[in-house]
């Protein structure tokens, strides 16, 4: 009979290649040696510091799967989720920034770039020299990213973009901004276009007053006016498409970065109710208690093992989206429930900055609705078994 392993039940560790367990153990000590001594001053003040993109950069941690003719280290996306669940097993600010960086502003530039885009832009976003944002989501299209009111008007050598951007991740400290606009030239299609921090009549203010994701700042993207010339254009992709694209991966990597939140609060409600005593006896001693962490190890198990296949599949080329929506609402759903239980199982304590759990909790609140609602993936999810429409 085999041993059976209380913190890898399904021996996922068996699953991974020797490249992966190495870069995996590369953001692990990465995450716990650097990321870990700051976030909780991070969190509580409402800072980000902007080294962490060289840092990461550094290490090859942001656009892993990229070649590396561009400065990557093509490793497979089960590595990218990896990375993710380590540095989100930190803080989803951290992961988010991240993400964004490597999914929502490397990925669209790889795949949908000219050659000189390609040139200019992925090596100083690989390496974390410069910083990227993605601006889909305006102040009236969030879930229906289809009624954005960006423009983009020909002019004679170029566009001006007209318009704005609203919870936008990193776009106060980004130098490169991937912006999604519907574009007069085009018949009216979503068109994708690389701007640079400086341009005339671009600014990125911050929002202020998050109580969720406060080790990651978020801002606006105003476009006031914004003369770009035909290189800023992405060339090679026309519609949602473009941008959904890249939400895929983002979406992939987030399931995974979502688990290792809920995996930091199982292990540390576990050691909690082990070094505490109630009633003359250590809380894990109870059958509630236990009756707990069960659920929070078998929701795990199953969503890691659910993540892992869907990073095969996409290595494989074998990736149908509404499989990321199946492991991205699951996945991000249940490390809320988790992570809301470990809160509660720390009693008074679960409420205080020192345990963490409680900083997961808020974290969460928005992993599970930035990307795509909990619920609207779960309408891709009907849509997708019904062949009906149910968004409106
Ligand atoms: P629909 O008619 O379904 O599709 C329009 C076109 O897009 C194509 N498409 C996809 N292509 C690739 N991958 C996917 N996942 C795709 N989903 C759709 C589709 O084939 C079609 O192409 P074509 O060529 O036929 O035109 O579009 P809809 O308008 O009905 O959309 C419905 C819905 C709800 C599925 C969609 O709009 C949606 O997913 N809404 C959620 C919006 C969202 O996820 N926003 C994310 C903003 S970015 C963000 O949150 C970053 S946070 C990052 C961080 O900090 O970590
Ligand atoms: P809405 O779409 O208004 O939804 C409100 C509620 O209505 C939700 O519960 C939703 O599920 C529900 N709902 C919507 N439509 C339906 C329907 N048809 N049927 C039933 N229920 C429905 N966006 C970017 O582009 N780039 C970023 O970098 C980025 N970073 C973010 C960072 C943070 C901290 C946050 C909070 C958000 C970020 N977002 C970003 C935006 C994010 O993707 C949106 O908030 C999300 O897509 C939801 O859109 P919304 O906030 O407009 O909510």
């Amino acid at each position: 009979k085999s041993q059976f392993q209380w913190d890898d039940p399904f021996l996922l560790e068996d699953q991974l290649s020797e490249d992966e367990r190495m870069i995996r153990d590369t953001a692990r000590a990465y995450a716990q040696e650097k990321l870990q001594p700051r976030v909780i001053d991070a969190y509580r003040e409402e800072t980000t510091d902007p080294s962490i993109f060289r840092e990461m950069g550094d290490l090859g941690l942001l656009g892993v799967t990229v070649p590396d003719t561009y400065g990557g280290v093509g490793a497979s996306y089960v590595a990218y989720g990896l990375v993710a669940r380590e540095v989100e097993r930190v803080d989803s600010g951290y992961r988010s920034m991240m993400s964004v960086q490597s999914s929502l502003v490397i990925y669209p530039i790889f795949a949908y770039g000219s050659e000189e885009q390609k040139r200019k832009y992925l090596p100083k976003l690989i390496s974390g020299e410069w910083i990227g944002c993605f601006g889909l989501t305006e102040p009236d299209a969030g879930s229906d990213p289809a009624g954005m009111k960006t423009r983009a008007i020909k002019t004679e050598g170029g566009y001006r973009l007209v318009g704005s951007k609203m919870w936008i991740s990193n776009a106060p400290l980004a130098d490169v901004f991937v912006v999604w606009a519907k574009s007069e030239a085009h018949d009216n299609a979503i068109r994708g276009f690389v701007l640079e921090k400086g341009a005339k009549g671009l600014s990125a203010p911050k929002i202020g007053g998050k109580l969720s994701l406060r080790a990651s700042i978020t801002g606006e993207i105003v476009l006031d006016n914004v003369e770009v010339g035909e290189e800023a254009l992405l060339p090679n992709v026309e519609g949602l498409k473009g941008p959904f694209g890249c939400l895929n991966r983002a979406r992939y990597g987030i399931s995974w970065g979502a688990l290792g939140a809920a995996e930091f609060c199982w292990h540390a409600a576990r050691q909690y109710g082990l070094d505490r005593k109630q009633f003359n006896r250590p809380l894990a001693q109870t059958q509630l208690f236990q009756k707990k962490l069960a659920d929070m190890q078998t929701e795990i198990a199953l969503g890691l093992q659910g993540s892992l296949r869907v990073g095969r599949l996409m290595d494989e080329g074998r990736m149908a989206p509404e499989m990321i929506s199946i492991v991205k609402r699951n996945n991000c759903g249940k490390a809320l429930d988790i992570a809301r239980m470990a809160r509660d199982m720390h009693g008074g304590n679960g409420i205080s900055e020192e345990y963490q759990v409680m900083r997961h909790m808020m974290n969460l609140e928005t992993v599970n609705t930035y990307e795509g609602t909990h619920d609207v993936h779960a309408l891709i999810l009907g849509r997708a078994q019904t062949g009906l429409q149910a968004f409106f």
